[in-house]
């Protein structure tokens, strides 16, 4: 890691103003300026901008190396627009158009943004807790052999106060602490406001220890230089300041000189007066306003003194609004600056009327040359990385031969064939899991490949020659990261992992397992690494009530409606072996194409009777979403259409019903989420004039238009309902709407209606004259 360099003080200063002008002028253009057509408040958070300017300043144009990375607070957003802008890497017509459509996004995002943006952030806790697992993956690649010690850097995180209440946040430094992560800075803006208030002083003690706790060094800038010397001298003052609650310093810091005298006054009395003489009231003001987050020198010293790697956690004292005219008020987290009010700061930042938005508007011409000097010296990226795409070259996966498989068994079996072949792939294969490696059948492969550990990890039990399936050594070679019961690290594990190709011109081939219901535990997490285009294999197994005797708190019902619904993430479902090898070759595709996305798979642990195939036609319909298991009649007025490990009940069904009603087909949906996604993208371009017909109108379109299907799944009946929706034919949707309980199979089908009995009574019905 680079040294930082030797700064003027001065300069960053103005560049700490310039950055709160151009945050508060963005965000007041876009409310006052930019014509609305809709008549919508649009909004922004200059209070919360103005909060950490100077953090920004001292960190953007002095502490940052060219490999460090950030996570920026997400209502500080338009202070990282104004540094690229400042930069020359941020146009004006794009902060012209903030929170428009195209123009710079309300918070800072990897996709949807121009400027580099390193972490998307805005769901809060996320953003910071993400930079631990980049910083592990940036160990795992230096382990490997894959990233050289001159292109490691840090991983910083800018985060809200009130942020601290997130509980992914501790749940992250646990794991961290495990792994002993390093390289991390995370930034607290402490201003002792949320969004509703003024936030809870009792809890802010504890965080200290919480994080020494976990590993990290902790360093309060509490006082700006001024502030410090001043309390120095008068330590009844500084008693009496310490403990102000949260509430009434910020009350204080936006009433002003008068209210600190009288408070002062009234509390200290006698001994304080010599002390108050020596201020007037804005000078005062002034005074109590050196916090240490807004003390660039304190900002420098502390960033300059933590070159080591240790985590290190820096609670920066601050005032939200700082300078602005609401600063302090509990009330100003989304409040905006009246025209008036604006043309104040203007004018007391020397900025020219019509020249709002000019760079480096209103710096004398002495102090130019230094702010442009450190604008240039400016270590971080100006552009935005080129992702590292089509890395290496997937092979065929075979399916694993028996006839008789669960898709689950598969998963691991396929894993294990790929890790024994070897191979660029299988080097690239990072595999992770919440405590639920060996139960999701990734046991095999870690046996071959080990956990990662950057300091040797020996197997106890295998040493001490007692006897178990399952080696558990790690060192340094591993390809597995061991993660405890916590599934919204495994999402930020995947997020990161899934960057890799980004953050790093690395890219690996992240898998991640857990049991489906638990998807919905990390789901926050999951949405937050699909919205950054992270990409990887989710497997997600067991799933549904064919989890028998587990119960209802492990069986899942959902996750295809949250999977209908997760852009980013496509859903496949297989029933048999062939379907899932094939699945899986095409997941490991997506991860490495510029365009693909990352793939769910819905997994079982039901050992099902394989099909016989002639040829490999079933193939492309599988990965498209769907194929004719049993083809129909062209005509036929019924058809089944079934999914996942309920197979072996629509096949019986099927022989049993196939006699009697003539051309009945049995159609396989593998992806209700790509027939969906197929079936509304094929009208959008319709509408734009091209003839497409979507794959599920194509199959639909093979029975009669006034065809009953009878749609069954093994989690809610509405992942395949919406079927009847595509022609306009009649669905009987059989599926679990209800919370399972334990029981046989047979006991459970019967119940919840999954049965082949369920299915010839449903398609009876639906065939019945109206
Ligand atoms: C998960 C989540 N919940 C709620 C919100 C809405 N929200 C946005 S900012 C905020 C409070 C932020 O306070 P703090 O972190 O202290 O930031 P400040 O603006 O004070 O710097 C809340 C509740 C959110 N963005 N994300
Ligand atoms: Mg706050």
């Amino acid at each position: 890691m680079l040294k930082p360099a030797t700064t003027d003080i001065e300069a960053l200063k103005i560049l700490d103003e310039r950055l709160r002008w151009l945050s508060a002028w963005t965000v007041h253009h876009a409310n006052h300026v930019r014509e609305s057509a809709d008549g919508l408040k649009v909004g922004g958070h200059q209070a919360s901008c103005a909060s950490m300017t100077a953090i920004m300043a001292a960190l953007y144009f002095h502490a940052l190396g060219p490999n460090d990375r950030v996570a920026v607070k997400p209502h500080a957003g338009p202070v990282l627009h104004a540094i690229h802008y400042l930069l020359g890497s941020q146009s004006r017509e794009m902060l012209e158009n903030f929170r428009g459509f195209g123009g710079a996004q309300s918070y800072p995002s990897r996709t949807k943004d121009r400027i580099p943006v390193d972490f998307s952030t805005g769901s809060v806790g996320l953003g910071v807790a993400i930079t631990l697992f980049a910083s592990l993956v940036q160990d795992y690649l230096s382990a490997h052999g894959w990233l050289d010690e001159q292109d490691r850097g840090r991983f910083v995180a800018l985060i809200g106060d009130a942020e601290l209440d997130e509980g992914n946040i501790y749940e992250a430094i646990i794991e961290g602490a495990k792994h002993d992560v390093r390289n991390l800075w995370w930034i607290i803006d402490y201003n002792r406001q949320s969004l509703d208030a003024t936030s809870a002083d009792r809890m802010f003690e504890r965080f200290d220890e919480i994080f020494q706790s976990c590993g990290w060094r902790v360093l309060e800038l509490r006082y700006g230089k001024r502030l410090q010397a001043a309390l120095g001298q008068h330590p009844a003052l500084e008693t009496w300041f310490e403990q102000l609650p949260n509430a009434d310093l910020s009350a204080l810091h936006y009433q002003g000189g008068a209210a600190w005298r009288a408070r002062i006054d009234a509390a200290l009395g006698k001994q304080a007066r010599p002390f108050l003489k020596a201020y007037d009231d804005e000078a005062l003001a002034a005074l109590f306003t050196d916090l240490g987050g807004h003390c660039m020198q304190t900002l420098v010293e502390a960033f300059d003194a933590a070159q080591d790697d240790v985590p290190t956690l820096f609670i920066a004292w601050t005032i939200k609004g700082f300078g602005l005219p609401f600063a302090g008020h509990k009330d100003n987290h989304a409040g905006l600056m009246n025209p008036t009010q604006l043309a104040a700061l203007r004018q007391t930042m020397g900025v020219r009327e019509g020249q709002e938005w000019g760079p480096l508007e209103g710096i004398g011409d002495n102090a130019r040359t230094g702010v442009e000097a450190l604008i240039d010296r400016s270590r971080i990226a100006r552009e935005k990385r080129n992702r590292s795409f089509r890395t290496v070259t997937v092979p065929h996966l075979p399916a694993p031969a028996g006839e008789e498989q669960s898709t689950q068994a598969a998963f691991g079996r396929i894993l294990l064939d790929l890790s024994k072949q070897g191979g660029d792939l299988a080097e690239r294969i990072v595999t992770t899991s919440p405590d639920v490696t060996v139960s999701t059948n990734l046991g095999a492969w870690v046996n071959q490949r080990g956990l990662f550990r950057r300091a040797e990890m020996l197997d106890v039990f295998a040493k001490a020659k007692i006897a178990s399936a399952q080696k558990w050594a790690g060192n340094n070679n591993g390809q597995h990261i061991e993660l405890g019961i916590a599934e919204s690290n495994l999402f930020l594990m995947l997020a990161a992992a899934g960057l890799s190709g980004d953050l790093f011109g690395t890219r690996l081939f992240p898998i991640g397992t857990l049991y489906d219901p638990f998807i919905a535990r990390g789901l926050n997490s999951l949405n937050y690494a699909c919205y950054q285009d992270a990409r990887f294999l989710l497997v997600a197994t067991p799933s549904g009530i064919t989890l028998g005797p587990e119960g209802g708190a492990h069986q899942s019902i959902n996750p295809p409606l949250i999977a209908l619904g997760q852009p980013g993430l496509r859903h496949y479902e297989p029933a048999f072996a062939d379907e899932l090898a094939a699945m899986m070759q095409e997941a490991f595709r997506l991860i490495d194409d510029p365009n693909g996305e990352s793939t769910y798979l819905r997994l079982s642990t039901r050992s099902i009777q394989q099909v016989e195939r002639n040829g490999d036609a079933w193939r492309e319909g599988a990965l498209a979403g769907g194929y004719w298991l049993r083809e129909p009649a062209a005509g036929a007025e019924a058809a089944i259409v079934a999914m996942g490990a309920v197979m072996p009940e629509a096949l019986a069904a099927w022989e049993e019903l196939s006699e009697d009603v003539p051309g009945l087909g049995l159609l396989a949906v593998t992806s209700p989420d790509l027939l969906h996604r197929g079936w509304t993208a094929g009208q959008a371009a319709r509408w734009q004039g091209e003839r497409t017909i979507s794959h599920i109108e194509q199959l639909l379109s093979r029975v009669s238009p006034t065809a009953g299907l009878v749609t069954l799944a093994d989690a809610a009946p509405a992942s395949l309902s919406w079927l009847g929706g595509v022609l306009g034919q009649r669905v009987a949707p059989l599926g679990v709407e209800k919370f399972g309980q334990t029981g046989s199979l047979a006991d459970l089908y019967a119940a919840y209606r999954l049965d082949r009995d369920a299915i010839t009574e449903a398609v009876a019905e639906l065939l019945l004259p109206a």
